[in-house]
């Protein structure tokens, strides 16, 4: 089987996955007796003939301060336009609004490593007053102004979300770097977003350890500034107030202690901005083809519309619920689903800080235990995770979970039973959501109440959102046909993103090129959006999701870019070439391998496979770290000269290496397959 994708360096082994035959499982009646779905008269309103007027229904979640005049402006084709004529303010959506009925009632619970530092409550009177203080010294002391942009580069701490709806209380444009990723990923995204205020904390505690997250900034704003960005400010929380546990020096006039300033706002109220709908609320930066990142721009009212209208139905979460989504707010999920859409909804988001497994893989149960979680949030590479380490932990606790979701990556059936037997006992609906940074919210996944499971199939398109898969030539692949396509959506919904912060050219390349059947056309059929997933679709319109099209890796639901990986091994300087594979692990789902060939004249030796590791590391992150690097003597190329991926995954996977007919040095698949196949 091989699908043929934007890409093209298709690996084989990420779309050979063995499935075990089909199977439903169905909610169990107490669910079903309280969900917020339960009339199936609701896959009637969002059906295709009420497009898209039936968006209102999620903006009517909201409050706004002006109603819109037009729910969907096609003008600018593909730059949708929705709820046109709209104002609100996120940040009064996610706060203020709750003020006058749960005041007291927690908005978010953090839970801090080590597990002897009590769980710290962050009621809805709190985080309002901690925001409006926080936007205060944004504007008053950055000078921030509405429009800007903030990059934070920010740990698992409360502290984050209530920098996040500072900046939203301002209309200021966010953008959260990963805490995981390198000072010098966050360099690029401080230059690339045009931010000269860098957000940051001293140090967080993740498995044991007390890391030195400033030295990250220091170096974050060097690349940003050998990238012509200068950053003014650095703003730095310490992980424990009065407190400093980095290493690293302030730097004078540039780096301040937040718990320094903060004092001088005490008691500051910020009005929050009337934006209009339109109004960028943040940039979520993902990898991509090329060098430049991609910062994926989303809107305010239509972003948010859509993830507290899927949060409600999908996550089905009531204000009453403890909801814990174990995700990091680094990742869009945490965007969408810990912090925007659950406060929407005015319930209470669980945080926690460090790792799933320590002190023992008992962690999560524990919590859910302790805090009384009832949807419980993760993704597939944890769940394995916490297979593999505690198969019987759950058993050991006594929390009860309603729901339970997954997102990122696909979940393999064995581990789906796992998780719906052991962790869910056998008393939890299970929704697995499939959806991308790019699109704000879910695309593809089960009304709860109302759909069944499938174990392996993420489920239909989700209300409002019509998928089809085609093939390259543009012809849809009809369900049930087995055939493998590129899966894109056929309208326009609320949260898609807006365009790629400062490249429109390439939002428009990279999401319609593909399949739009006419540029000039303001009619939204002729546009379809192009995932950039392989998927096959059933017969009863369940979708499963085979991976990435396209030559970005994905990690543990984090999307790595090849070109990234590969760059970061061509500052080693005996590399001449590097391709960056992705293989299949038993934990993680992928994990990455390199290939490179190293400078003419050169040998191998002298531990440049650990100097290769450690570049990627440094460069992109620990979670790039590659599982191995192999030194071979060629890259497997076309005639133009481009690296055949695609053939290295599969000599790597022990799968088929696919059509070598267009290479143009094909001696060099069987060295590899040799050197490769003889030492695994
Ligand atoms: C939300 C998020 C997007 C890519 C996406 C796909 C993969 C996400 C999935 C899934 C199978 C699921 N993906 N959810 N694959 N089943 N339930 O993950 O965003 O980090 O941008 O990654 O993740 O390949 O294209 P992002």
């Amino acid at each position: 089987m091989s699908t043929a994708g934007p890409g093209r360096d298709v690996p084989e082994a990420q779309i050979a996955v063995h499935w075990r035959e089909e199977e439903y499982y169905y909610p169990p009646a107490r669910f079903i007796g309280q969900a917020n779905a339960s009339d199936p008269g609701i896959l009637r309103r969002f059906g295709e003939e009420n497009f898209p007027e039936c968006f209102r229904e999620y903006a009517d979640l909201l409050d706004w301060d002006a109603y819109w005049h037009t729910t969907l402006d096609t003008g600018n084709p593909p730059f949708w336009k929705w709820f046109v004529g709209g104002r609100l303010n996120a940040c009064r959506n996610c706060v203020d609004r709750h003020l006058p009925t749960s005041r007291d009632k927690a908005a978010f619970i953090w839970v801090p490593e080590p597990e002897t530092e009590p769980p710290r409550v962050l009621t809805y009177q709190e985080l309002y007053v901690q925001v409006n203080e926080f936007a205060a010294l944004l504007r008053d002391f950055c000078g921030i102004q509405q429009g800007d942009r903030v990059t934070f580069h920010m740990p698992m701490v409360p502290e984050l979300p209530v920098c996040m709806l500072a900046c939203a209380r301002l209309g200021v444009v966010h953008s959260e770097v990963f805490g995981g990723f390198s000072g010098m990923a966050c360099g690029d995204r401080l230059a690339d977003s045009g931010s000269r205020v860098l957000v940051t904390m001293d140090g967080y505690h993740r498995a044991g350890k007390l890391s030195d997250h400033k030295a990250k900034a220091d170096e974050a704003v060097q690349v940003a500034d050998k990238l012509g960005q200068q950053v003014d400010k650095v703003l730095v929380w310490r992980r424990h107030p009065g407190q400093y546990v980095s290493q690293t020096p302030m730097v004078e006039g540039r780096d301040f202690f937040v718990d320094d300033l903060l004092p001088g706002y005490r008691g500051r109220r910020v009005e929050p901005e009337s934006m209009p709908a339109e109004a960028p609320l943040f940039l979520m930066y993902s990898s991509g083809t090329t060098g430049r990142p991609k910062g994926a721009q989303h809107r305010t009212g239509g972003y948010l519309s859509y993830v507290a209208g899927t949060a409600k139905y999908y996550l089905d979460i009531h204000p009453e619920d403890t909801y814990w989504c174990a995700a990091d707010i680094g990742w869009i999920t945490g965007h969408s689903y810990i912090v925007y859409g659950p406060l929407a909804l005015g319930t209470t988001s669980v945080l926690y800080e460090g790792a799933p497994t320590h002190p023992d893989a008992g962690r999560c149960w524990r919590i859910a235990e302790r805090l009384g979680v009832n949807i419980f949030h993760t993704a597939p590479t944890t769940i394995r995770l916490l297979r593999k380490l505690g198969p019987d932990e759950p058993a050991k606790y006594d929390y009860h979970f309603k729901h339970l979701t997954t997102v990122g990556e696909p979940i393999e059936p064995e581990v789906w039973r796992w998780y719906h037997e052991a962790v869910g006992k056998g008393e939890a609906v299970i929704d697995d959501t499939w959806w991308l940074t790019e699109t704000g919210g879910f695309l593809g996944a089960t009304l709860p109440a109302l759909q069944p499971m499938k174990p392996g199939s993420c489920g239909p398109g989700v209300l409002g959102i019509y998928p089809v898969i085609y093939d390259d030539e543009g012809n849809t692949v009809e369900p049930g046909s087995g055939r493998a396509g590129n899966v894109c959506i056929r309208n326009p919904w609320p949260s898609v993103l807006q365009t790629i912060w400062g490249q429109p050219e390439r939002f428009v390349e990279l999401y319609y090129g593909k399949y739009c059947r006419d540029r000039q056309s303001t009619d939204w059929r002729d546009w379809p959006f192009l995932c950039g997933d392989g998927a096959v679709q059933a017969a009863d319109g369940y979708l499963r999701i085979l991976g990435r099209i396209d030559d970005v890796i994905n990690v543990a639901g984090h999307r790595l870019g090849t070109k990234e990986l590969e760059s970061a091994c061509l500052t080693v300087a005996e590399v001449a070439e590097a391709a960056a594979v992705p293989v299949v692990d038993e934990l993680r789902g992928r994990v990455v391998e390199m290939y490179v060939a190293l400078n003419p004249g050169l040998e191998p030796g002298g531990e440049l496979e650990t100097k290769v590791a450690r570049a990627v590391e440094r460069q992109i992150g620990p979670i790039a770290r590659p599982k191995k690097v192999w030194i071979v003597p060629d890259m497997p190329k076309t005639r133009s000269g481009k690296i055949m991926r695609r053939v290295i995954a599969g000599i790597s996977n022990f799968a088929d290496v696919g059509d070598t007919s267009t290479l143009a040095n094909p001696e060099v698949v069987d060295a590899i397959r040799h050197l490769v196949q003889s030492r695994k």
